[in-house]
Formats: C-alpha cells, structure tokens, sequence
C-alpha cells in the first residue's frame, strides 16, 4: 500500500454552521487517517498562495474574501489514493449539482452568490497536496 496526503480545508461555512465534525466523521469513516489539524484563519497572502491557479478569474476576489472572513480548519489527511477518494466524497463544486451522499451534495446549499460556499476542499493532484501541505503546514 502506498500512503498518500491530501489537504482538506473545512471552509469557514462548514466551521460557522458546525459542520468541522460531521465533515471530517464522513473522511475518517471511509477509513482515512488525520495526520494534523488546525483550526485558524488565513490572510490574503496565504489564500493568494493557496489559490494561485484561479487568480484572474471571477469568482477569485469573492472567493478569496470568503475564505478570509472566518476561521477555517486545515486538515492533512492521510490513506491509501486519498486524493482521489476525498474528492470523490466531497462531491462537485457546485452544491446543487454534487449527487446526494456526498458531502457537498448532503450539506452544502446554493446561495446564488458569486462564489460557490461549498463547505469543504481538498486537494486534486499529489502535486498539488504536496505544494497546499507546504503552505498551510510548513513544518510537517
Ligand atoms: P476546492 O479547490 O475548494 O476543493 O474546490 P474545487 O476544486 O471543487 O473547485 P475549484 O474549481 O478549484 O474552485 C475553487 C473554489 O472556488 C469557488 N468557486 N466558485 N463560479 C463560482 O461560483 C465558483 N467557481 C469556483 C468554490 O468555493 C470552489 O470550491
Ligand atoms: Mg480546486
């Protein structure tokens, strides 16, 4: 078995609606294992690190001030394809559109805003999980 990491982010709508524990029950039921926690919030500079793909693109002003206006849990998460199997229990982006048994498609609702308040992310790609590691963990 090769072990995998994955950075999940309780978003600060899973944390103000008190859903960091029914979030991470669900990750850890399907057998995956929390290597580190935190719970805090993050700056501009961070979110801009954290999010360097989108930059440019409509939503990311509003995203970014989303993700700052709150605190926020970051979680690694270790397992066997975790990157894949996270994303799969998350579910899609958008929160109508995530099929029913998903995280987002059980929990998360369309405000119609500019920006998706989808509750939850995890990292899409081992290179990606190393680099969001790097950035929200820096020692681990
Ligand atoms: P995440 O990165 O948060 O795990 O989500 P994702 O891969 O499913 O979605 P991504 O395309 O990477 O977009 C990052 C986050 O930006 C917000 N978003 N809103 N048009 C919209 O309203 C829109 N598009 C993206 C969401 O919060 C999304 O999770
Ligand atoms: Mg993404």
């Amino acid at each position: 078995m090769t072990t995998q990491r994955s950075l999940v982010l309780v978003k600060p709508d899973g944390v103000s609606r008190r859903l960091t524990g029914e979030i991470l029950r669900r990750i850890e039921a399907k057998g995956y294992r929390i290597a580190a926690l935190q719970q805090r919030s993050a700056d501009d500079e961070l979110l801009a690190q954290h999010y360097a793909e989108h930059v440019g693109k409509p939503f990311y002003a509003p995203l970014v001030a989303f993700m700052g206006s709150g605190e926020l849990v970051a979680v690694i998460v270790e397992g066997h394809r975790v990157i894949e199997g996270v994303r799969a229990l998350i579910g899609s982006t958008d929160p109508t559109a995530a099929a029913p048994g998903s995280i987002r498609g059980d929990l998360a609702s369309d405000t119609g805003e500019k920006v998706q308040r989808n509750l939850v992310h995890a990292s899409d790609s081992p290179e990606s999980a190393e680099r969001e590691i790097a950035l929200w963990f820096p020692t681990a």
